[in-house]
């Protein structure tokens, strides 16, 4: 057995021994939540599955609301998660003898154990109950706050599951990875290569995978998967996985052998060192905005130890110079959604405008940490000359750009790198059995 398979069977057997507590967490804060609202339950739908062409009756496949899948790994369409007041929590499952559809499966016996579980032909009816919406919206924003500020203090349930999450995105990672290394470029094999590997179909990934080589390295959403292949330099993955609506998000980046001695594998190994070090930097009270314009300053100091730029430390990171290599924020927390809720309450600083993550840090956040540096045209054009080398910059813009991503598990010892040390996780998690 790969040793990937052999993690994932452990985690996955403590996610679903750790699933009963998971449930008994959450009934208990809803429950108190209930009746502080002075009502019988609170409600959460399940979610419609969306139209996807007005012209056409094809759907959307299916994603259900966070809430939903929160208390129920798998739920199906039309159905609704019930917490009471007293601490019950009840998932009613919408079914009907439809011949044009397969019918919804039950929930398996791990998560039938741990709740209540009924089918129904017709929609349910609830008295005095606070409801959370088919598109996941509930009008009392204050209790929508409280739920987020919940989930965002990851239960050993969920980091379990997004522990294999990550595990199923690594094993497609590694595919890719040798196919690249043998030479292929071609976007579109690649991807079908990372599907493969980690077990998925696109529309059971978090969000769609984004592989460019060379160039395309450097578009930030990069989401289409060309078929030319082309002289590889370079190549950045950003593609993740799902577990029990789990999500994982990883970037690697990737550089022929032919360029390893290049400027651009230069600079790949210090955003390398820089995400290494944030990762270690992550400590519990921090602020994840200090960490951000942490890794800025290590960035500006990277530029001119290479003379990519030119000036002091302090100027590049004034003048925004570094914010024109690394638009966007350090990273996000992730966990039900890719970016997850409940960290992002006070806006960031003008300058750090894309930045999802303004709270900080705490024990139970799951948050993924992505310092990049890209060569994107029209963001240096706004630059302040005077502080680019061009000539090197002519050298980097055929390889697009940089990025690298883990995710992290604050906890009272420290961060633990989900990504790259899964036995970690599984030894933190059995520990604290
Ligand atoms: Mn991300």
């Amino acid at each position: 057995m790969s040793s990937w398979l052999h993690q994932t069977a452990i985690l996955q057997e403590l996610s679903q021994s750790y699933f009963s507590n998971h449930v008994d967490h959450l009934a208990t804060s809803l429950a108190t939540l209930a009746q502080s609202k002075g009502a019988d339950s609170i409600v959460f739908s399940t979610g419609n599955s969306l139209k996807r062409h007005a012209s056409d009756d094809m759907h959307h496949d299916f994603r259900s609301t966070p809430w939903a899948r929160w208390l129920v790994p798998q739920p199906t369409p039309k159905s609704f998660v019930e917490v009471t007041a007293d601490a019950k929590v009840r998932y009613i499952q919408h079914t009907t003898s439809d011949f044009w559809h397969a019918s919804p499966s039950p929930p398996p016996d791990w998560v039938k154990n741990s709740i209540e579980f009924r089918q129904v032909e017709a929609p349910p009816s609830f008295t005095s109950s606070v409801h959370f919406q088919s598109d996941g919206t509930c009008d009392d924003s204050a209790l929508t706050e409280a739920l987020e500020d919940l989930r965002r203090c990851k239960t050993k349930y969920e980091v379990a599951n997004i522990a294999i999450a990550n595990l199923r995105a690594l094993n497609g990672h590694d595919a890719v990875k040798k196919m690249f290394d043998s030479g292929i470029s071609d976007e579109y094999q690649l991807y079908l290569a990372y599907l493969e590997a980690s077990q998925q179909l696109p529309n059971d990934e978090p969000y769609p995978a984004i592989i460019g080589v060379n160039e395309n390295a450097g578009i930030l959403h990069y989401e289409k998967k060309s078929k030319t292949a082309v002289p590889p330099r370079s190549l950045l993955i950003d593609a993740g996985a799902t577990h029990n609506g789990y999500a994982s998000d990883i970037t690697r980046t990737l550089v022929n052998s032919k360029y390893s001695h290049s400027l651009f594998a230069d600079l790949l190994r210090g955003v390398i060192r820089i995400q290494e070090l944030a990762c270690k930097k992550a400590t519990p009270g921090l602020s994840y905005e200090v960490l951000h314009n942490l890794v800025h300053t290590e960035l500006a100091q990277l530029l001119l130890d290479l003379s990519i730029c030119r000036g002091t430390r302090d100027e590049l990171v004034a003048n925004n110079v570094t914010r024109s290599f690394f638009p966007h924020g350090l990273g996000h927390s992730i966990g039900l959604q890719v970016h997850d809720v409940g960290c992002r309450r006070t806006p960031p600083a003008s300058n750090n405008q894309w930045l999802r993550y303004t709270a900080e840090l705490a024990i139970g956040d799951v948050v993924t940490i992505e310092p990049g540096c890209y060569f994107i045209p029209t963001l240096l054009r706004d630059c302040k000359s005077s502080h680019l080398n061009n000539n090197a910059i002519q050298e980097l813009l055929p390889f697009g750009g940089i990025r690298i991503e883990d995710e992290i598990l604050l906890t009272a010892e420290g961060a633990l790198n989900i990504t790259r040390t899964p036995n970690k996780v599984t030894e933190y998690l059995q520990a604290a059995k």
